[in-house]
């Protein structure tokens, strides 16, 4: 009889490199694609998606400006000199595992090189003695949304199939060096940002692409063909180790009963989700996304070998995001919207939303859990879950963020109750361990952490790290496998 979760349960927290490490071009670091991302308190959070496109004149732009004031993902919250404090906070919480991005754009500055940078292996060196030294397993990102801005620049990205050699490489080096001490990999954070975040994810630039929808799958496809190498160069080097696919699964409820709605709704979770973990668990493209590609005239080149490598190297398990759940509608042009990860969402009357207008939804984790299980049947992570909230310190210097607590109690409880239901869930990694730089919109004022980073939007302050409630909370919630919420 299942009574919850299984002993050895990953619990921990997440955290990305080009959100979090700073040290701009320090230790030979070349410039990434997260290194364009511009703050303004003037960006309307409805309206984001002029980021989420890039052009050209914006790379310019931004590479003229060698400062980090007005780009808050180059300088982060300077984990890159702060490495050993951040994680020996995040070991007196007790987590099991951590989980943290290489950075291509550290390791392989252009992204061309033949040998790796090695004063970068040596960080990353450094910050795996410091995992290991609290007792926690490293769960590493091969690819967080920081790609070498020179593959952009010259090659349109993931679009030019030649990435995925360079990609290959920078990986294996990553399994060469750390191989015998990291189990949990992934291959790419989000690769469904492809589609919405497309240059953050897929490097593609809007007037580099003759047909940009075209390119963007394209780069999407060559992303699958390289999880599928680095997957069969992983087991081939270490069998033990395993490597996960990631998607930010947004789970979808039809608007109305109306069944062209549902028809909606299952379309949706095709093109958003599924099409992505169908490649990289079955192996191959399922008939519903070629029916797609038909009808929105792309047409997705393959080389030779590609087919039967998809087929042979699937994901070990799958891993995915969750924050939030969706509404399909036929008729979402009228509906009213919402922002949501990486894209808009219908708006549900039945939820609240964060402040940024992500729909919370703890009773959607289940059945997302469910869901995928039925589907797929394999080891499940959920690797990032969380609330983007603006903390304030109070007058005693402290954080009371319940809302948080709040936020996270019932998302476990909800995990718990999927596996109360039978789903296979290995592991827990929370949205973030620590408060860093938002993705989508550069603010520091969106946090997420356990522990409080005295850093504003304009990247100013003490750098002083704090513990939040949360902190208390969460080391209690692992202390008890779960049990105590
Ligand atoms: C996911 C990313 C993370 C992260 C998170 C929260 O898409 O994998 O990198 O930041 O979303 O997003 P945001 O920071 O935009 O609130």
């Amino acid at each position: 009889m299942i009574k919850g979760f299984k002993e050895g349960f990953l619990w921990g927290g997440a955290i990305a490199a080009c959100q979090a490490e700073g040290g701009f071009g320090e230790g030979g670091r070349g410039w990434a694609v997260s290194d364009i991302a511009f703050y303004s308190k003037d960006i309307d959070r409805q309206d984001l998606a002029k980021h989420r496109n890039i052009r050209s004149e914006t790379i310019e732009k931004a590479m003229a400006d060698t400062g980090t004031k007005n780009y808050p993902k180059r300088r982060g919250i300077d984990f890159y000199h702060r490495y050993a404090e951040d994680i020996a906070l995040c070991g007196e919480m007790g987590f099991k595992v951590f989980r943290f991005s290489m950075a291509w754009s550290r390791i392989f500055p252009t992204g061309e090189e033949l040998t790796p940078n090695e004063e970068a292996l040596l960080f990353y060196d450094k910050v795996l003695d410091e995992i290991e030294k609290h007792n926690m397993q490293p769960l590493v990102t091969i690819s967080h949304f920081e790609m070498p801005l020179n593959l952009a620049t010259k090659y349109n990205g993931w679009a030019d199939h030649r990435l995925v050699e360079m990609f290959c490489r920078f990986a294996n080096v990553l399994f060469d060096r750390y191989g015998k001490r990291v189990k949990y990999w992934i291959s790419f954070n989000e690769i469904n940002a492809g589609r919405f975040s497309t240059f953050k994810s897929t490097g593609v630039i809007v007037d580099k692409s003759q047909d940009y929808l075209q390119d963007r799958y394209q780069a999407v496809h060559h992303q699958f063909v390289a999880a599928a190498q680095i997957t069969k160069d992983l087991h081939a080097k270490h069998p033990q180790a395993l490597m996960g696919c990631m998607i930010a699964r947004f789970t979808s409820y039809p608007g109305t009963c109306a069944p062209e709605d549902v028809i909606q709704m299952m379309k949706d979770e095709w093109y958003d989700n599924y099409f992505f973990t169908d490649v990289q668990l079955r192996g191959e493209y399922p008939r519903y996304m070629e029916r797609y590609f038909d009808e929105n005239n792309i047409k997705i080149t393959w080389r030779d070998g590609e087919k039967e490598l998809l087929k042979a190297n699937p994901a070990d398990y799958l891993a995915f995001s969750y924050y939030m759940s969706c509404v399909s509608s036929a008729k979402k042009e009228t509906a009213e919207h919402t922002e949501g990860n990486l894209r808009l969402s219908i708006k549900n009357p039945y939820l609240e939303a964060s402040a940024w207008g992500w729909q919370i939804d703890p009773e959607g984790l289940r059945y997302t859990l469910n869901t995928f299980h039925e589907r797929y049947g394999v080891p499940m992570f959920i690797v990032e879950n969380g609330l983007g909230a603006e903390d304030k310190i109070n007058a005693k210097g402290e954080i009371e963020d319940d809302y948080r607590i709040d936020y996270l109690r019932q998302h476990i409880a909800q995990a718990k109750e999927a596996v109360l239901d039978g789903v296979d869930l290995i592991g827990y990694t929370t949205w973030s361990s620590i408060d860093i730089v938002s993705s989508g919109t550069s603010e520091m004022s969106k946090r997420y952490g356990f522990i409080y980073v005295d850093i504003d939007d304009n990247g100013n302050g003490s750098t002083k790290r704090i513990k939040k409630k949360s902190f208390a909370w969460y080391k209690a919630v692992i202390e008890s496998n779960g049990e105590e919420l």
